[in-house]
């Protein structure tokens, strides 16, 4: 009998060994490549193993004596109830357990908040669909966009490595530093959410959550937003560059305080027609197709269409203004903040040129082509 039970033995600590090796695998948690991700991964594989442990008793009693007590050897049931010290037993090890995991989960949770000391606060706020970062202490603010172009997602170009995982501008944060992150969103419910930084974050409008990263490993981590938030959820990746203390000093000096990576200092040179329907459409494919659509035609109620549109295809100032400023409280959001001169120009020519629009532009008289200089003006006049 003996042999047997030893075979068992043996086989449960193999399967141990089987799912150590599942702990290694792509298949499992990543440790990530910050403190905290670290200390989650920990906590997480010993709520890992304390499973495995309680398996392995669990299912080896069992299996024991389904094959030690099977019917075919003339096994009797045993006839009893109410055992108060199995009771206490089996009431008594689960909490004891319980317990054991409780601790270092409050620990690692209370690390997660602790936001003390950090020496760089970075804020983080979703938008539909795009981040906008901001370093509150270098002045430092941009908006972070989807670079993946729509051929690509229309199947009409081939998938780039980092398909959908990709920005035009990345945040980019120095290794070995705590960073105070404050996350929050202007329209809807967004979550900031990168695995390898231990970090899933809500972001309300209205409110600031806080979380905190330590990177330990440079190089690039990708995530994505973690809440449903419309129709384009799955296209506002995340990609945070983690580079040594002395290359972030450098990427600082490269970028002006303000808006960073979309100077609001118009670009005033006049560009040809053709420069510009070409910049327009690129420029609409990154910031409007998203709910204008490609063809224009919108997704009416949610979105208009700009194909026909009155204010597309009326007087410049006016279409300029709307799109400079918005509409507050709807998706269409305020693009002055987000585009310079020269793309806003280019956007209005694209918008007011295509899906049949110059005729209706031109029926009244107007110019299809919108220069930097002409939404440079209507920006210095909306100023207050
Ligand atoms: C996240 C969705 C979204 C994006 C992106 C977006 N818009 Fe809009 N847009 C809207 C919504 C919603 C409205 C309707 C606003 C309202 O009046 O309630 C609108 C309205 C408009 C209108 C007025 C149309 C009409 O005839 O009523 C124009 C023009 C316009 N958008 C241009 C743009 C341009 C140019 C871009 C890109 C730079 C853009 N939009 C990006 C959602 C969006
Ligand atoms: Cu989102």
């Amino acid at each position: 009998m003996h042999h047997r039970i030893l075979r068992l033995i043996l086989f449960f600590t193999s399967a141990l060994f089987v799912l150590t090796a599942y702990a290694e695998s792509e298949l499992n948690m990543p440790v990530g490549g910050t403190i905290l991700s670290e200390e989650i991964y920990k906590l997480h594989m010993a709520g890992f193993y304390v499973c495995c442990g309680i398996g392995v008793v669990v299912f080896g009693v069992l299996i024991y004596s389904l094959i030690r007590f099977r019917k075919s050897k003339g096994a009797q049931a045993a006839h009893f109830h109410e055992h108060l010290g199995v009771e206490i037993i089996w009431t008594t090890i689960p909490f004891l357990i319980l317990v054991a995991l409780a601790i270092p989960a409050t620990i690692v949770l209370g690390h997660i908040h602790n936001t003390d000391k950090s020496a760089l606060t970075l804020k983080i706020t979703g938008y539909q669909w795009k981040w906008k970062y901001e370093y509150l202490d270098q002045g430092i603010s941009f908006f972070s966009v989807l670079s993946t172009t729509q051929d690509q997602i229309n199947n009409k170009a081939k998938k780039s490595e980092w398909y959908l995982l990709e920005v035009d501008h990345e945040a980019v944060v120095p290794i070995n530093t705590k960073i105070k992150l404050l996350i929050t969103a202007d329209d809807v419910i967004h979550s900031w959410w990168v695995p390898a930084l231990g970090v899933k974050q809500d972001a309300i409008p209205g409110y600031i959550n806080e979380n905190w990263i330590y990177v330990t490993k440079p190089g690039t981590y990708r995530g994505q937003c973690g809440e449903l938030c419309g129709l384009n959820h799955g296209f506002m990746p995340i990609v945070v560059k983690a580079v040594p203390q002395a290359e972030f000093d450098q990427w600082v000096k490269n970028h002006h305080p303000g808006n960073s990576f979309t100077p609001l200092q118009p670009a005033l040179n006049p560009l040809t027609g053709d420069a510009l329907l070409a910049l327009g459409k690129a420029q609409y494919e990154k910031n409007c197709v998203m709910c204008h659509q490609a063809n224009g035609a919108g997704l009416p109620p949610s979105f208009p269409a700009l194909k026909k549109s009155r204010i597309v295809t009326g007087a410049p100032d006016a279409a300029i203004a709307f799109v400079l400023s918005g509409v507050p409280g709807t998706a269409m959001q305020a693009f002055g903040e987000q585009l310079d001169d020269q793309n806003i120009a280019a956007i209005m020519t694209y918008i007011r040129s295509a899906w049949g629009n110059s005729d209706l532009v031109k029926q009244q008289k107007y110019s299809t082509v919108i220069q930097p200089k002409d939404v440079a003006k209507v920006r210095q006049g909306s100023k207050p």
